[in-house]
């Protein structure tokens, strides 16, 4: 006896051998019992009954999506900025000018964390729109230890309100707060020494932005020891303007992933599949950053690393709103195949978390799904824009955004 049974289904497991890794299967059915999926297969297997069938009429059922890397809580907007750039202005000029980072860092603090919560509120039922059943959600336009609480309060609060599962990241070594005294170094020990510990029962990761115009990878370690201290595990957007090392040093402190990696060497790739952690590709901020490089996918097909896509939802650099748009731009911008681009939004998204739990349909799982109406996965991938997500389920519950 389950709880729900989805009959008439085609399945993507992502629980296929290496030949063949989406697991697909024909005429297969999903069933679910207290929260987990319990039984999963070809529909005319399936033992027992139910106590509630739903009827897929041909649909494709793949894990519930994750979005393993986004800024979705913050102040304000950039569209001026947007602007700024079109006419030649670069994303580093108008950081160093005060502007960037900086102006969402102005109207995060200016606003209340209700403000917060219902600015993030559509933009994360956006993402659950699609079939997105767990987000990860960064501060770091807080910059201060009671603002960077505050956006992690925000955040926790929208996953108790909402039907997806929110993993909340430390991001306060996002930049070095305007003034502060004694600059980068003495910011970077205030978030190793006060922050960090602060934070512990607010945030389920630490991150840093380790680059030029924010962290040196001395500066990066000192955050990175003291959450080894807090017991969290760490992540890092790591050499997406230049190549400072970022890919070998979140490998060094067994990183779960490292994000970004346009300008990485094929040294740090290799040290991070050795290391285990992913790397996660966001193409939104490539696009909008109209940035020439590209992350070395060859090299980490080569050195057998698992690749994550996510949107980077943010009001700068991408603010992508649909991870469905992201899969088209993985494939189209950084040449995923398909297989790849659809693993990068649900098992090893889930690897990029830490979650061990879901990104695959198998028994015993969290039952996370999303149904698409389209003819193959290929499709998914396939379109810009337009979302053929028709069914979304969290925890074996039938929820819509
Ligand atoms: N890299 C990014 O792409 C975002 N943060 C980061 O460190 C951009 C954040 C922003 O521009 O607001
Ligand atoms: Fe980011």
């Amino acid at each position: 006896m389950f709880d729900r049974v989805w009959t008439h289904a085609n399945l993507a497991t992502m629980d296929g051998p290496a030949e063949a890794p989406l697991g697909l299967v024909e005429d297969g059915a999903v069933a679910a019992w207290d929260g987990r999926i319990a039984w999963i297969g070809r529909q005319a297997d399936l033992p027992g009954s139910a106590k509630e069938t739903i009827d897929c009429g041909g649909d494709w059922i793949l894990p519930g999506l994750i979005d393993c890397h986004t800024h979705l809580v913050f102040g304000g907007d950039r569209a001026a900025e947007f602007e700024q750039r079109l006419a030649g202005a670069t994303y580093e000029e108008i950081a160093r000018a005060g502007g960037g980072i900086f102006s969402t860092v102005r109207a995060t603090r200016d606003a209340s964390e209700d403000a917060l919560f219902a600015a993030a509120r559509p933009r994360l039922q956006g993402l659950m729109a699609e079939g997105v059943t767990t987000v990860e959600i960064k501060s770091g336009y807080g910059l201060t230890l009671d603002s960077e609480l505050a956006m992690l309060r925000v955040a926790r609060r929208l996953g108790a309100t909402l039907p997806v599962g929110v993993v909340t990241t430390l991001l306060a070594a996002h930049a070095v707060p305007p003034g502060f005294p004694g600059g980068a170094d003495a910011y970077a020990l205030h978030v190793a020494e006060d922050i960090i510990p602060a934070a512990a029962g607010l945030a389920d990761a630490v991150d840093a932005f380790c680059e030029g115009i924010a962290f040196s990878p001395a500066q990066t370690a000192l955050v990175f020891e003291a959450a080894r201290r807090a017991g969290l595990p760490v992540k890092l957007h790591a050499d997406q303007l230049s190549d400072l090392g970022g890919a070998a040093l979140a490998a060094r402190y067994g990183a779960l992933s490292a994000d970004h990696l346009e300008h990485a060497s094929a040294t740090g790739l290799r040290a991070m599949s050795e290391a285990g952690s992913v790397a996660v590709l966001l193409p939104g901020a490539t696009f909008v950053l109209r940035e020439a490089r590209r992350p070395d996918v060859a090299a980490m097909r080569a050195a057998g690393l698992r690749m994550a896509v996510s949107t980077d939802m943010n009001p700068g650099s991408s603010p992508a709103r649909s991870l469905l748009l992201m899969l088209n731009m993985a494939c189209t911008l950084f040449r995923l195949t398909v297989e790849e681009a659809l693993m990068g939004v649900t098992l090893h998204a889930a690897a990029a978390l830490g979650l061990r739990d879901r990104g695959v349909l198998r028994p015993g799982l969290r039952c996370d799904l999303a149904v698409f109406r389209v003819s193959r996965p290929a499709e998914l991938c396939y379109w810009l824009g337009g979302n053929p997500c028709s069914r979304r389920i969290v925890a074996g519950e039938q929820s819509s955004p």
